[in-house]
Protein backbone atom coordinates (compact mmCIF):
# COMPACT_ATOMS: atom_id res chain seq x y z
CA UNK A 1 0.00 0.00 0.00
CA UNK A 2 1.41 3.52 -0.99
CA UNK A 3 1.94 5.35 2.27
CA UNK A 4 2.37 9.68 3.37
CA UNK A 5 5.66 9.67 4.60
CA UNK A 6 7.25 12.87 6.48
CA UNK A 7 11.20 13.74 7.48
CA UNK A 8 11.93 11.89 10.58
CA UNK A 9 12.14 15.72 12.39
CA UNK A 10 9.22 17.04 10.93
CA UNK A 11 7.28 19.03 13.43
CA UNK A 12 3.77 17.77 11.78
CA UNK A 13 5.46 14.44 13.88
CA UNK A 14 5.84 16.28 16.96
CA UNK A 15 3.03 15.75 20.03
CA UNK A 16 2.05 19.06 20.14
CA UNK A 17 0.76 19.03 16.22
CA UNK A 18 -2.81 19.03 15.60
CA UNK A 19 -4.30 16.35 12.86
CA UNK A 20 -8.17 16.22 12.23
CA UNK A 21 -10.63 15.53 9.81
CA UNK A 22 -13.54 18.33 8.70
CA UNK A 23 -16.84 18.66 7.39
CA UNK A 24 -19.84 20.80 7.72
CA UNK A 25 -23.13 20.56 8.94
CA UNK A 26 -25.70 21.19 6.00
CA UNK A 27 -22.52 19.07 3.99
CA UNK A 28 -23.27 15.84 5.95
CA UNK A 29 -26.15 16.03 8.53
CA UNK A 30 -29.34 15.79 6.62
CA UNK A 31 -32.45 15.16 8.91
CA UNK A 32 -34.00 18.79 7.15
CA UNK A 33 -37.00 17.92 8.94
CA UNK A 34 -35.79 18.31 12.78
CA UNK A 35 -34.67 21.74 11.91
CA UNK A 36 -35.17 25.00 10.19
CA UNK A 37 -35.39 25.44 6.32
CA UNK A 38 -32.11 27.68 5.24
CA UNK A 39 -30.82 29.46 2.49
CA UNK A 40 -29.11 26.12 0.73
CA UNK A 41 -32.59 24.26 0.78
CA UNK A 42 -34.16 27.34 -1.11
CA UNK A 43 -30.97 27.09 -3.51
CA UNK A 44 -31.44 23.70 -3.97
CA UNK A 45 -34.53 24.37 -4.72
CA UNK A 46 -33.90 26.62 -7.63
CA UNK A 47 -34.05 24.92 -11.00
CA UNK A 48 -30.54 25.17 -12.68
CA UNK A 49 -28.50 26.06 -9.38
CA UNK A 50 -27.13 23.07 -8.74
CA UNK A 51 -24.88 21.09 -11.20
CA UNK A 52 -26.89 17.73 -10.47
CA UNK A 53 -30.15 18.54 -9.33
CA UNK A 54 -29.46 17.68 -5.63
CA UNK A 55 -30.28 18.55 -2.08
CA UNK A 56 -29.17 18.64 1.58
CA UNK A 57 -32.24 16.72 2.61
CA UNK A 58 -30.46 13.31 3.60
CA UNK A 59 -26.50 14.10 2.23
CA UNK A 60 -24.44 11.48 4.74
CA UNK A 61 -27.72 11.12 6.99
CA UNK A 62 -25.13 11.87 9.61
CA UNK A 63 -27.49 12.68 11.92
CA UNK A 64 -28.52 9.49 12.49
CA UNK A 65 -25.00 8.19 11.70
CA UNK A 66 -23.10 9.84 13.73
CA UNK A 67 -22.01 7.17 16.55
CA UNK A 68 -21.02 5.14 13.54
CA UNK A 69 -19.04 8.11 11.93
CA UNK A 70 -17.46 9.19 15.15
CA UNK A 71 -16.17 5.31 15.54
CA UNK A 72 -14.99 5.43 12.11
CA UNK A 73 -12.88 9.19 13.12
CA UNK A 74 -11.71 7.44 16.12
CA UNK A 75 -10.14 4.44 14.00
CA UNK A 76 -8.20 7.28 11.77
CA UNK A 77 -6.51 7.79 14.68
CA UNK A 78 -6.83 12.08 14.50
CA UNK A 79 -6.59 14.71 17.43
CA UNK A 80 -8.90 16.45 16.27
CA UNK A 81 -12.31 16.71 14.90
CA UNK A 82 -13.80 20.06 13.01
CA UNK A 83 -17.43 19.95 12.05
CA UNK A 84 -19.99 22.81 12.13
CA UNK A 85 -23.20 23.59 14.11
CA UNK A 86 -26.95 23.85 11.70
CA UNK A 87 -27.78 27.09 13.20
CA UNK A 88 -31.29 26.05 12.29
CA UNK A 89 -31.39 23.40 13.82
CA UNK A 90 -30.24 24.99 17.70
CA UNK A 91 -32.51 28.10 17.29
CA UNK A 92 -36.17 28.51 15.83
CA UNK A 93 -37.77 31.23 13.49
CA UNK A 94 -39.43 32.65 16.99
CA UNK A 95 -36.01 32.93 18.48
CA UNK A 96 -36.51 29.86 20.96
CA UNK A 97 -34.52 26.95 21.18
CA UNK A 98 -34.58 23.73 20.18
CA UNK A 99 -33.63 21.23 22.47
CA UNK A 100 -33.74 18.56 20.46
CA UNK A 101 -31.14 20.63 18.25
CA UNK A 102 -28.53 20.95 20.95
CA UNK A 103 -28.90 17.70 22.86
CA UNK A 104 -27.78 16.05 19.17
CA UNK A 105 -24.40 18.33 19.33
CA UNK A 106 -23.95 17.40 23.11
CA UNK A 107 -24.07 13.53 22.55
CA UNK A 108 -21.60 14.28 19.90
CA UNK A 109 -19.50 16.78 21.79
CA UNK A 110 -19.54 13.92 24.61
CA UNK A 111 -18.89 11.16 22.74
CA UNK A 112 -15.96 13.09 21.41
CA UNK A 113 -14.53 13.55 25.12
CA UNK A 114 -14.86 10.06 25.73
CA UNK A 115 -12.59 9.45 22.71
CA UNK A 116 -10.11 11.67 23.83
CA UNK A 117 -10.68 13.90 20.42
CA UNK A 118 -10.73 17.74 20.73
CA UNK A 119 -13.60 19.20 19.03
CA UNK A 120 -13.29 22.39 16.55
CA UNK A 121 -16.46 23.35 16.07
CA UNK A 122 -17.43 26.26 13.31
CA UNK A 123 -20.60 28.13 14.35
CA UNK A 124 -21.15 29.35 10.75
CA UNK A 125 -20.57 27.00 7.42
CA UNK A 126 -22.88 29.17 5.37
CA UNK A 127 -26.48 27.69 6.32
CA UNK A 128 -28.49 30.74 7.09
CA UNK A 129 -31.71 30.38 8.81
CA UNK A 130 -33.93 31.38 6.00
CA UNK A 131 -36.22 33.31 8.11
CA UNK A 132 -33.53 35.36 8.40
CA UNK A 133 -32.45 35.74 4.70
CA UNK A 134 -36.20 36.69 4.60
CA UNK A 135 -35.10 39.92 6.75
CA UNK A 136 -32.54 40.66 4.36
CA UNK A 137 -29.81 37.87 5.68
CA UNK A 138 -26.40 39.12 5.49
CA UNK A 139 -27.43 42.65 3.99
CA UNK A 140 -29.24 43.40 7.12
CA UNK A 141 -26.87 44.36 10.06
CA UNK A 142 -29.69 42.95 12.28
CA UNK A 143 -28.66 39.18 11.32
CA UNK A 144 -25.12 40.22 13.24
CA UNK A 145 -26.75 41.14 16.18
CA UNK A 146 -28.68 37.42 15.55
CA UNK A 147 -25.27 35.83 15.20
CA UNK A 148 -24.04 37.13 18.02
CA UNK A 149 -27.03 35.71 20.65
CA UNK A 150 -26.59 32.27 18.59
CA UNK A 151 -22.87 32.48 19.66
CA UNK A 152 -23.87 33.04 23.46
CA UNK A 153 -26.89 30.44 23.44
CA UNK A 154 -24.56 27.64 21.97
CA UNK A 155 -21.39 28.30 23.78
CA UNK A 156 -23.42 28.15 27.02
CA UNK A 157 -24.65 25.06 26.52
CA UNK A 158 -21.91 23.17 24.93
CA UNK A 159 -20.05 24.56 27.86
CA UNK A 160 -16.31 23.41 28.44
CA UNK A 161 -16.65 20.36 25.70
CA UNK A 162 -15.00 22.39 22.85
CA UNK A 163 -11.63 22.98 22.32
CA UNK A 164 -11.98 25.46 19.79
CA UNK A 165 -14.51 28.08 18.06
CA UNK A 166 -14.39 29.21 15.00
CA UNK A 167 -16.71 31.89 14.54
CA UNK A 168 -17.19 32.14 10.36
CA UNK A 169 -15.75 29.39 7.75
CA UNK A 170 -14.86 31.74 4.64
CA UNK A 171 -16.64 34.69 4.51
CA UNK A 172 -15.00 35.10 1.20
CA UNK A 173 -17.72 32.55 -0.13
CA UNK A 174 -20.55 33.19 2.15
CA UNK A 175 -20.36 36.83 0.90
CA UNK A 176 -18.32 36.67 -2.64
CA UNK A 177 -20.05 33.42 -3.90
CA UNK A 178 -23.52 33.94 -2.04
CA UNK A 179 -24.33 38.25 -2.90
CA UNK A 180 -21.57 39.39 -5.45
CA UNK A 181 -21.05 36.50 -7.74
CA UNK A 182 -24.53 34.78 -7.65
CA UNK A 183 -22.99 31.27 -8.09
CA UNK A 184 -23.98 30.33 -3.92
CA UNK A 185 -26.57 30.64 -2.05
CA UNK A 186 -28.62 33.22 -1.35
CA UNK A 187 -27.92 33.60 -5.59
CA UNK A 188 -27.25 37.68 -5.37
CA UNK A 189 -25.48 38.91 -8.02
CA UNK A 190 -24.28 42.39 -6.66
CA UNK A 191 -20.62 43.98 -5.61
CA UNK A 192 -22.06 46.47 -3.52
CA UNK A 193 -24.17 43.78 -1.56
CA UNK A 194 -21.18 41.29 -1.64
CA UNK A 195 -19.00 43.95 0.19
CA UNK A 196 -21.66 44.67 2.22
CA UNK A 197 -22.44 41.21 3.41
CA UNK A 198 -19.09 40.79 4.07
CA UNK A 199 -18.89 43.52 6.20
CA UNK A 200 -21.86 42.17 8.16
CA UNK A 201 -20.15 38.89 8.47
CA UNK A 202 -17.23 40.16 10.03
CA UNK A 203 -19.05 42.34 11.94
CA UNK A 204 -20.83 39.17 13.40
CA UNK A 205 -17.19 37.85 14.40
CA UNK A 206 -16.46 40.79 15.66
CA UNK A 207 -19.95 40.81 18.14
CA UNK A 208 -19.17 37.01 18.79
CA UNK A 209 -15.51 36.48 19.79
CA UNK A 210 -15.78 38.81 23.16
CA UNK A 211 -19.26 36.57 24.43
CA UNK A 212 -17.23 33.12 22.95
CA UNK A 213 -14.05 34.08 25.49
CA UNK A 214 -16.30 34.78 28.19
CA UNK A 215 -18.44 31.85 28.05
CA UNK A 216 -15.35 29.72 27.36
CA UNK A 217 -12.28 30.91 28.56
CA UNK A 218 -10.78 27.76 27.98
CA UNK A 219 -11.37 27.48 24.59
CA UNK A 220 -9.27 28.71 21.28
CA UNK A 221 -11.22 30.93 19.64
CA UNK A 222 -10.88 32.36 15.87
CA UNK A 223 -12.20 32.87 12.64
CA UNK A 224 -11.07 30.45 9.33
CA UNK A 225 -10.95 32.26 5.96
CA UNK A 226 -9.65 30.71 2.41
CA UNK A 227 -7.17 31.64 0.34
CA UNK A 228 -5.62 31.31 -2.96
CA UNK A 229 -2.08 33.38 -3.60
CA UNK A 230 -2.97 35.56 -7.18
CA UNK A 231 -0.75 35.06 -9.98
CA UNK A 232 -0.73 36.98 -13.13
CA UNK A 233 -1.29 35.47 -16.68
CA UNK A 234 1.14 37.35 -18.28
CA UNK A 235 4.21 39.41 -17.09
CA UNK A 236 2.23 42.62 -18.54
CA UNK A 237 1.69 45.40 -16.19
CA UNK A 238 -2.15 45.16 -16.83
CA UNK A 239 -2.32 41.75 -15.36
CA UNK A 240 0.29 42.13 -12.69
CA UNK A 241 -2.05 44.79 -11.90
CA UNK A 242 -5.17 42.36 -12.23
CA UNK A 243 -3.79 39.98 -9.62
CA UNK A 244 -2.54 42.70 -7.30
CA UNK A 245 -6.27 43.61 -7.20
CA UNK A 246 -7.47 40.26 -6.73
CA UNK A 247 -5.21 39.58 -3.94
CA UNK A 248 -6.37 42.95 -2.25
CA UNK A 249 -10.65 41.92 -3.11
CA UNK A 250 -10.56 38.42 -2.56
CA UNK A 251 -7.47 37.48 0.11
CA UNK A 252 -7.05 40.89 2.47
CA UNK A 253 -10.05 42.12 2.35
CA UNK A 254 -11.02 39.51 5.12
CA UNK A 255 -7.47 39.26 6.55
CA UNK A 256 -6.84 42.97 6.78
CA UNK A 257 -9.95 43.97 9.00
CA UNK A 258 -9.51 41.61 11.25
CA UNK A 259 -5.81 41.94 12.03
CA UNK A 260 -5.33 45.89 11.11
CA UNK A 261 -9.45 47.46 11.08
CA UNK A 262 -9.41 48.14 8.18
CA UNK A 263 -10.46 47.19 4.95
CA UNK A 264 -7.88 47.57 2.05
CA UNK A 265 -7.32 51.04 0.39
CA UNK A 266 -9.04 49.99 -3.05
CA UNK A 267 -9.71 54.22 -3.92
CA UNK A 268 -9.55 54.18 -7.90
CA UNK A 269 -10.97 50.52 -8.24
CA UNK A 270 -13.82 50.01 -6.29
CA UNK A 271 -16.48 53.13 -6.60
CA UNK A 272 -17.59 54.55 -3.33
CA UNK A 273 -21.02 53.56 -4.14
CA UNK A 274 -20.16 49.92 -4.26
CA UNK A 275 -18.04 50.43 -0.56
CA UNK A 276 -19.68 48.72 2.76
CA UNK A 277 -22.03 51.57 4.77
CA UNK A 278 -20.89 51.16 8.06
CA UNK A 279 -21.19 52.63 11.60
CA UNK A 280 -18.35 54.49 14.14
CA UNK A 281 -16.92 51.72 15.97
CA UNK A 282 -17.13 48.93 13.63
CA UNK A 283 -14.15 48.16 12.55
CA UNK A 284 -12.86 48.06 16.16
CA UNK A 285 -15.41 45.45 17.00
CA UNK A 286 -14.25 43.47 14.30
CA UNK A 287 -10.16 43.81 14.86
CA UNK A 288 -10.49 41.28 17.86
CA UNK A 289 -7.83 39.27 19.52
CA UNK A 290 -7.20 35.70 17.50
CA UNK A 291 -5.43 32.93 19.30
CA UNK A 292 -5.81 31.31 15.85
CA UNK A 293 -6.46 32.07 12.18
CA UNK A 294 -7.74 28.76 10.15
CA UNK A 295 -5.98 28.89 6.63
CA UNK A 296 -8.27 26.79 4.29
CA UNK A 297 -6.26 26.43 0.95
CA UNK A 298 -7.08 24.12 -2.55
CA UNK A 299 -5.32 25.79 -5.31
CA UNK A 300 -3.65 29.47 -6.70
CA UNK A 301 -6.19 31.60 -9.08
CA UNK A 302 -4.17 33.18 -12.43
CA UNK A 303 -5.52 36.71 -13.09
CA UNK A 304 -5.94 38.57 -16.43
CA UNK A 305 -6.48 41.84 -16.54
CA UNK A 306 -10.10 43.46 -17.72
CA UNK A 307 -10.73 46.28 -20.39
CA UNK A 308 -13.21 47.90 -17.51
CA UNK A 309 -9.39 47.77 -15.00
CA UNK A 310 -11.12 44.65 -13.17
CA UNK A 311 -9.60 40.99 -13.44
CA UNK A 312 -10.74 37.36 -14.76
CA UNK A 313 -9.53 33.97 -13.51
CA UNK A 314 -7.85 32.16 -16.00
CA UNK A 315 -9.38 28.51 -15.58
CA UNK A 316 -6.21 26.19 -15.65
CA UNK A 317 -6.54 23.67 -18.78
CA UNK A 318 -3.32 22.10 -18.06
CA UNK A 319 -2.58 19.19 -15.78
CA UNK A 320 -2.14 18.02 -13.17
CA UNK A 321 -6.15 19.40 -12.04
CA UNK A 322 -8.64 18.12 -9.52
CA UNK A 323 -11.87 17.03 -10.85
CA UNK A 324 -12.98 20.62 -9.85
CA UNK A 325 -10.60 21.68 -12.50
CA UNK A 326 -8.32 23.21 -9.57
CA UNK A 327 -4.99 23.22 -10.15
CA UNK A 328 -2.82 21.35 -8.30
CA UNK A 329 -0.18 23.54 -7.03
CA UNK A 330 1.35 22.53 -3.24
CA UNK A 331 3.82 25.37 -3.22
CA UNK A 332 1.17 27.74 -3.16
CA UNK A 333 0.42 26.51 0.79
CA UNK A 334 3.71 27.34 1.74
CA UNK A 335 3.63 30.85 -0.71
CA UNK A 336 0.94 31.79 0.91
CA UNK A 337 1.05 30.87 4.54
CA UNK A 338 4.99 32.53 4.05
CA UNK A 339 3.39 35.85 2.77
CA UNK A 340 1.24 36.49 4.84
CA UNK A 341 3.28 35.85 7.85
CA UNK A 342 5.82 38.65 6.28
CA UNK A 343 2.94 40.97 5.74
CA UNK A 344 1.07 40.55 8.80
CA UNK A 345 1.79 39.98 12.36
CA UNK A 346 -0.19 36.25 12.53
CA UNK A 347 -1.67 34.51 15.55
CA UNK A 348 -1.27 30.86 15.35
CA UNK A 349 -2.29 29.14 12.13
CA UNK A 350 -4.16 25.89 11.44
CA UNK A 351 -5.03 24.55 8.02
CA UNK A 352 -8.38 24.18 8.58
CA UNK A 353 -8.97 22.79 5.56
CA UNK A 354 -7.19 21.19 2.34
CA UNK A 355 -7.75 18.17 -0.11
CA UNK A 356 -8.82 17.63 -3.68
CA UNK A 357 -12.25 16.15 -5.33
CA UNK A 358 -11.43 13.14 -7.71
CA UNK A 359 -12.80 10.72 -9.81
CA UNK A 360 -12.93 7.58 -7.22
CA UNK A 361 -14.54 4.18 -8.50
CA UNK A 362 -15.01 1.32 -6.21
CA UNK A 363 -13.93 -1.64 -7.22
CA UNK A 364 -13.62 -4.86 -5.66
CA UNK A 365 -15.01 -3.12 -2.21
CA UNK A 366 -11.96 -0.51 -2.39
CA UNK A 367 -11.14 2.75 -3.65
CA UNK A 368 -7.54 3.02 -5.27
CA UNK A 369 -7.44 7.33 -4.81
CA UNK A 370 -3.76 7.24 -5.47
CA UNK A 371 -3.64 10.82 -6.82
CA UNK A 372 -5.80 12.38 -3.84
CA UNK A 373 -3.41 10.36 -1.30
CA UNK A 374 -0.34 11.97 -3.00
CA UNK A 375 -2.11 14.88 -3.60
CA UNK A 376 -1.91 14.90 0.66
CA UNK A 377 1.92 13.87 0.60
CA UNK A 378 2.45 16.90 -1.25
CA UNK A 379 0.58 19.51 0.55
CA UNK A 380 1.87 17.77 4.11
CA UNK A 381 5.58 18.89 2.49
CA UNK A 382 4.41 22.37 1.83
CA UNK A 383 3.18 22.68 5.22
CA UNK A 384 6.23 21.15 7.24
CA UNK A 385 8.12 23.51 4.67
CA UNK A 386 6.17 26.91 5.93
CA UNK A 387 7.37 25.84 9.43
CA UNK A 388 10.30 25.87 8.56
CA UNK A 389 10.21 28.96 6.82
CA UNK A 390 9.09 30.10 10.57
CA UNK A 391 5.02 29.88 9.81
CA UNK A 392 3.91 29.20 12.92
CA UNK A 393 1.39 26.09 11.81
CA UNK A 394 0.07 24.16 14.46
CA UNK A 395 -2.52 22.13 12.82
CA UNK A 396 -3.93 20.28 9.62
CA UNK A 397 -7.52 18.93 9.11
CA UNK A 398 -8.25 16.85 5.63
CA UNK A 399 -11.02 18.30 3.99
CA UNK A 400 -13.63 15.89 3.83
CA UNK A 401 -13.99 13.19 6.30
CA UNK A 402 -16.81 11.85 3.94
CA UNK A 403 -17.82 12.82 0.67
CA UNK A 404 -20.37 15.10 0.70
CA UNK A 405 -22.47 17.79 -1.15
CA UNK A 406 -20.74 19.83 -2.62
CA UNK A 407 -22.54 23.09 -2.85
CA UNK A 408 -23.04 24.09 -6.12
CA UNK A 409 -21.90 20.80 -7.74
CA UNK A 410 -24.16 18.62 -5.87
CA UNK A 411 -22.99 14.97 -5.08
CA UNK A 412 -20.78 14.61 -8.48
CA UNK A 413 -17.66 15.73 -6.48
CA UNK A 414 -16.25 13.68 -4.16
CA UNK A 415 -13.92 15.21 -1.27
CA UNK A 416 -14.05 12.70 1.04
CA UNK A 417 -11.45 10.11 2.43
CA UNK A 418 -13.91 7.92 2.78
CA UNK A 419 -16.31 7.28 0.26
CA UNK A 420 -19.64 7.36 0.45
CA UNK A 421 -22.52 5.29 -1.26
CA UNK A 422 -25.53 7.46 -1.44
CA UNK A 423 -28.08 4.59 -1.79
CA UNK A 424 -27.05 2.52 0.98
CA UNK A 425 -25.00 5.26 3.39
CA UNK A 426 -22.13 2.26 3.67
CA UNK A 427 -18.49 3.81 4.04
CA UNK A 428 -15.52 2.85 2.71
CA UNK A 429 -12.03 4.27 3.55
CA UNK A 430 -10.51 5.17 0.17
CA UNK A 431 -6.29 4.34 0.21
CA UNK A 432 -5.88 8.17 1.15
CA UNK A 433 -7.75 7.23 4.20
CA UNK A 434 -5.98 4.48 5.11
CA UNK A 435 -2.42 6.20 4.41
CA UNK A 436 -3.48 9.16 6.70
CA UNK A 437 -4.56 6.41 9.39
CA UNK A 438 -0.82 5.49 9.02
CA UNK A 439 0.69 8.48 9.40
CA UNK A 440 -1.89 9.56 12.20
CA UNK A 441 -1.78 6.32 14.05
CA UNK A 442 1.99 5.98 14.00
CA UNK A 443 2.73 9.07 15.51
CA UNK A 444 4.88 9.22 18.34
CA UNK A 445 2.05 11.00 20.86
CA UNK A 446 4.29 11.21 23.94
CA UNK A 447 5.52 14.89 25.16
O1 LIG B 1 -16.67 21.74 0.48
C1 LIG B 1 -16.09 22.99 0.67
C2 LIG B 1 -16.22 23.44 2.10
O2 LIG B 1 -17.54 23.48 2.52
C3 LIG B 1 -15.63 24.82 2.27
N1 LIG B 1 -14.31 24.90 1.74
C4 LIG B 1 -14.07 24.36 0.43
C5 LIG B 1 -14.62 22.97 0.31
C6 LIG B 1 -14.37 22.39 -1.10
O3 LIG B 1 -14.97 23.19 -2.06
Amino acid sequence: MKQILLPNDSALLQHRFTFGVATAAFQIEGAAALREPCIWDTFCAEPGRIRDGSDGLVACDHFHRWRDDLALIASLGVDAYRFSIAWGRVIRADGSVNAEGIAFYLALLDELQTRNIKAYVTLYHWDLPQYLQDKGGWLNRETAYRFAEYADIVSRAFGDRVYSYATLNEPFCSAYLGYEAGIHAPGVQNRQAGRQAAHHLLLAHGLAMPILRRNCPQALTGIVLNFSPCFAATTSAADQQAAWLADQYHNHWYLQPLLEGCYPDLTGHLASTDLPQMLAGDLDIIAQPLDFLGVNYYTRTVFTARDDGWFSDVKPSQPPLTDMGWEIYPQGLTEILVQLQQRYTLPPIYITENGAAMVDTLQEGSINDVARLEYYQQHLLATDAAIRAGVDVRGYFAWSLLDNFEWAEGYAKRFGIVYVDYHTQQRTVKASGLALQQLWSNRNKKA
